[in-house]
């Protein structure tokens, strides 16, 4: 006969399915990074977050559980106001999410698509039951909860109305910021690309790997998808890459043999942080 323990336990069987359109969103928010912002008080804001950034609604089931996966280097202030806006925003969204801050190490060229594919491969380490991978820039808050971090049929592509651009879509195929894809449809992809060093042309090149696998991207209404993103200069160690242009003219080439399937790295730390899982990765340099 089974162990008691191993049957469903009885509160995980009575919720009902999270609905589709959460109830208690508020709509438009107000965003501001003028006010300092300590973490011990967004941790006390906070208390219903897991370990680890880990979520799930006490009164539902969602359909979906989604790795927030953020690529990370010496941007600590802007993770703390980060933290302060979406966990409350994705609580009234009604997801089961975890937050993983994916940390490079070193001081080499930093990759940001690198370390996309090396959360995808550690969160799903971490919990084998995520179907819904959202990758964002750390600096990019949205002003609407009803921008909702949920995969759907098609790649989602969330951050299309930014304040730096005019809260326009710069060009038709842009897909940086905020993006989402379920675990089959990034696994259809290759993942994303690794060997784009340095600024520029990574969110292209996935653009281009849903193009080419027959996939279309959806988008929120331009209302509803509107971003801050916090004022900042370029980073040290990630120039431009003057490589982007010729790069992203080869997708179809290079597509089968860079991605989710050969990305080299190495793991120095996991730690469990109050609002988020903090993975610091070596991840190499460029060739
Ligand atoms: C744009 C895109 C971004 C990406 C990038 C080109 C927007 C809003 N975003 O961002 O998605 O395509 O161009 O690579 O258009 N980071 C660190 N530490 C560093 C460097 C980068 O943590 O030293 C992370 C951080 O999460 C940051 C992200 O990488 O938000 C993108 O870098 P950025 O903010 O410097 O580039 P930006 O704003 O031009
Ligand atoms: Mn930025």
């Amino acid at each position: 006969p089974e162990a008691p323990s191993a049957r469903p336990g009885p509160t995980a069987s009575v919720l009902p399915p999270c609905p589709d359109s959460p109830p208690g969103l508020v709509g438009r928010l107000l965003i501001e990074f003028t006010t300092p912002m300590p973490l011990e008080r967004v941790q006390r804001e906070n208390p219903g977050v897991l370990l680890g950034g880990r979520y799930a609604p006490p009164d539902c089931t969602p359909a979906q559980t989604v790795a927030v996966i953020i690529p990370f280097r010496h941007r600590e202030h802007h993770l703390r106001y980060w933290l302060h806006y979406l966990h409350p925003i994705l609580r009234r969204q009604r997801l089961r999410y975890g937050v993983y801050v994916i940390n490079q190490h070193g001081e080499d060229t930093f990759n940001r698509a690198k370390l996309l594919n090396v959360g995808f491969l550690e969160a799903l380490k971490e919990d084998a039951t995520y179907d819904c991978f959202i990758f964002s820039d750390v600096d990019l808050v949205p002003m609407d909860d009803r921008n909702l971090y949920r995969c759907g049929d098609q790649p989602r592509h969330f951050a299309i109305a930014m304040d730096k651009f005019g809260f326009r879509l710069p060009y038709a195929g842009y897909f940086g910021g905020v993006s989402g894809l379920s675990k089959a449809q990034f696994l259809r992809i290759n993942g994303f690309p690794n060997e784009y060093w340095g600024w520029g042309g990574e969110d292209d090149d996935i653009f281009n790997r849903i193009s080419l696998t027959g996939m279309k991207i959806s988008r929120p209404d331009i209302r509803i998808g509107r971003y801050r993103m916090i004022k900042h200069d370029r980073d040290k160690h990630n120039e431009p890459n003057p490589q982007r242009f010729t790069k992203i003219q080869n997708t179809k080439l290079t597509m089968k043999r860079d991605g989710i399937g050969s990305v080299r790295y190495q793991v120095l730390e996991v730690s469990r942080q109050p609002l988020f899982t903090n993975i610091t990765v070596d991840i190499g340099r460029p060739p």
